[in-house]
């Protein structure tokens, strides 16, 4: 059987270069919506509605919902939530639903919308996304949030450890050298990637924020078996849906 392709998008002002119609779309915004989706997941969040603006979010109150909201990295004022992957390791997440927005992991989801399927991908559920992704049989896009429709290190980074794992299985697009240039970076900044992002972009906003320990955190491969994924206008565990 040939084997099913793997490509990476660095941006998503790059996507509509790509055909997702018949392709899952793993969306990464490492640091940090994607972690905190992954992390909200494991503490027993029942749904998360990605919005793309502050008062959509709060709109969602009104109907029960957590809301969260997060804007040049901190949490918006009046919201319950905020986008530190350790605001989501609470008790009162438990079984809720929430709405969420942040500056680029939700407006990248909402740019996925077209694919066959969406899922969130972060370090902390590294290896079970990757077996999952291989037992699908489809073709895999590695959506990069960047920042602003630009590339940074930190998500091309995850891309390039998806790409390294699932290379046996998938075969790289080959009209394109961005998965390519992904592993090559992954395989550069892998034994200290932390070290890596020093000089990154959102490693210095964050810093100024003083949330080393939400970056340190946010790097640490697998720290959870959770696979959100879309359906409809939420997320939800797909361990819990399978499970249902
Ligand atoms: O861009 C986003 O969606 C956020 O993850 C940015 S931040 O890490 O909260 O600053």
């Amino acid at each position: 059987m040939k084997k099913k392709s793997i490509d990476v998008c660095f941006s998503p002002a790059l996507f509509h270069l790509y055909d997702a119609s018949e392709s899952i779309v793993v969306v990464i915004d490492v640091l940090r919506a994607t972690s905190s989706i992954c992390i909200a997941f494991e503490h027993g969040v029942r749904s998360i509605v990605p919005v793309s603006k502050v008062e959509e979010s709060s709109a969602y109150r009104a109907k029960g919902y957590l809301v969260g909201a997060e804007r040049k990295g901190e949490m918006v004022e009046g919201f319950d939530l905020g986008n530190s992957p350790f605001s989501y390791m609470d008790p009162k997440v438990k079984d809720r639903d929430i709405a969420l927005t942040t500056t680029n992991g939700t407006q990248a989801i909402a740019i996925a919308r077209n694919a066959f399927q969406i899922a969130i991908g972060s370090f902390l559920n590294q290896d079970a996304l990757c077996n999952w992704l291989k037992q699908q049989n489809r073709n895999v896009i590695l959506l990069c949030s960047g920042w602003k429709n630009s590339f940074n290190f930190e998500d091309t980074l995850f891309a390039g450890a998806v790409v390294h794992k699932l290379l046996d299985s998938f075969e790289l697009t080959d009209h394109r050298d961005s998965a390519l240039a992904a592993m090559q970076l992954y395989h550069l900044a892998k034994d200290d990637l932390y070290g890596f992002l020093e000089q990154s972009s959102h490693r210095k906003r964050l810093e100024k924020l003083q949330i080393e320990d939400d970056i340190v955190f946010c790097l640490t491969p697998n720290q959870t078996d959770c696979i959100p994924v879309m359906v409809g206008d939420a997320i939800y565990n797909l361990n819990v849906l399978q499970s249902m």
